[in-house]
């Protein structure tokens, strides 16, 4: 079905990490070649992305000379230019190298927490110089695995001024640019701060420029923690706070898998995109997760198809949901309203009070209405297999 084919007018992106990974495992080798970052573009631009975001270092070694970083970066720009993909979200790596084994802008280190705001000012200045306009922060190593070793709150005073020091460096240099906090619950730590998007959301409300900085809420990371993706993303939204969201899947209690978008829990999907497209949501649909070990360069085609293709279908599903005559008069009747409440909600008054304290319910009949949420659920399950 053509609507069924990914566009750039979907607004589609990954990674450079993610279609890049040779499924290397914390338990084995690569099983594939590594690609250069055009490569990857034009291997993007094949699937029909809308646009490729990176960490400093998947666009340019941390070793590499001025030199190296200028050749990658001509390629890199050549390649955008030929397939008319962009570069909306940019981030830092601050995870892999050894110098970050403690952490970055928490660590208890001065001279780690200076040369990560270094890494990270630079970082910031390479994904503006591609036109991003959102900026990822993901602490992976931010945390702990033994609480003798460091000091919350120390933490989280560390890494507010972190955050207020990029938030002024944007606005001095007079970039165009927003700032989303990702949250982890644990991995590659045994424990990270900051561990969901309700913690980043509180956290957000306590920086100088809260204006400025929002969520980057992941499928996979909430999942981890066992709680329900879509609720947190529906928070961030209505605080205004959804500047990008992380797309991928995950089975609860296991490690972080990072699948193909949809393969695991494709209800739970539903919702997402459902709320998202229901919300109007105008932001990137980004795929952090990868393919399969066992996939050669075509399967990582097939991965990068599967991700969008599956947002597509949930798409329709979600219009066929809003349509659908049954499902529709069942909400009308679970959401009905014959007015004769309103008096008592909203505004405060002393006399709202007064009234509402000597109403009368009829508790039991009220707690006697069945509501059919069954009968509504399983209209759900059989319009996602696909026989309504
Ligand atoms: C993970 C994270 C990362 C971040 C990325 C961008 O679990 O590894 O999701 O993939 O999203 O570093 O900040
Ligand atoms: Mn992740
Ligand atoms: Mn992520």
């Amino acid at each position: 079905m053509n609507n069924l084919v990914p566009r750039p007018e979907h607004q589609f992106t990954f990674g450079l990490w993610t279609v890049g990974s040779t499924g290397r495992d914390p338990f084995g080798a690569p099983t594939r070649e590594p690609k250069s970052p055009a490569e990857l573009v034009h291997l993007l631009a094949d699937v029909g992305a809308y646009g490729v975001n990176f960490h400093d270092n998947d666009l340019i070694p941390i070793d590499a000379t001025a030199a190296e970083a200028e050749a990658i970066k001509k390629d890199f720009r050549k390649a955008l230019a030929e397939t008319g993909l962009t570069v909306p979200m940019a981030t830092t790596n601050l995870f892999y190298d050894p110098v970050f084994k403690d952490g970055a802008f928490t660590s208890n280190d001065p001279k780690v927490r200076a040369y990560a705001m270094q890494k990270t000012l630079r970082a910031i200045d390479l994904g503006v110089e591609f036109g991003a306009g959102v900026y990822v922060f993901w602490g992976g190593r931010e945390g702990t695995e033994s609480d003798s070793s460091k000091n919350p709150v120390e933490a989280i005073k560390r890494n507010r001024e972190a955050m207020n020091f990029f938030c002024e460096y944007a606005l001095d240099q007079g970039y165009n640019l927003r700032f989303a906090l990702e949250a982890k619950p644990n991995e590659p730590r045994g424990d990270l701060y900051n561990p969901t998007t309700g913690h980043m959301l509180a956290f957000i409300e306590t920086l100088d420029h809260p204006d400025m900085v929002g969520v980057n809420p992941e499928v996979a990371h909430e999942h981890m923690a066992g709680i329900n993706f879509m609720h947190g993303v529906a928070q961030a939204w209505e605080a205004g706070k959804l500047f990008h969201i992380d797309l991928n899947d995950q089975y609860p209690g296991r490690y972080d898998q990072d699948f193909r978008f949809g393969s695991r829990d494709i209800k739970a999907a539903f919702y997402l995109v459902k709320f998202l497209e229901d919300v109007g949501y105008t932001g990137m649909r980004h795929f952090d997760a990868h393919a399969y070990r066992t996939e050669d360069d075509a399967g990582v085609k097939d991965f990068a198809l599967g991700c969008m293709r599956t947002y597509l279908i949930l798409k329709e599903k979600a219009d066929q949901f809003n349509q659908d005559p049954e499902i529709q008069s069942l909400l009308d009747e679970i959401n009905a309203d014959d007015g004769s409440m309103t008096p008592y909600f909203g505004a405060y008054s002393s006399g709202k009070a007064k009234a509402l304290k000597e109403a009368h319910f009829d508790r039991n009949a009220m707690g006697a209405r069945g509501l059919q949420y069954e009968r509504l659920d399983q209209l759900t399950i059989e319009l996602l297999l696909g026989v309504r």
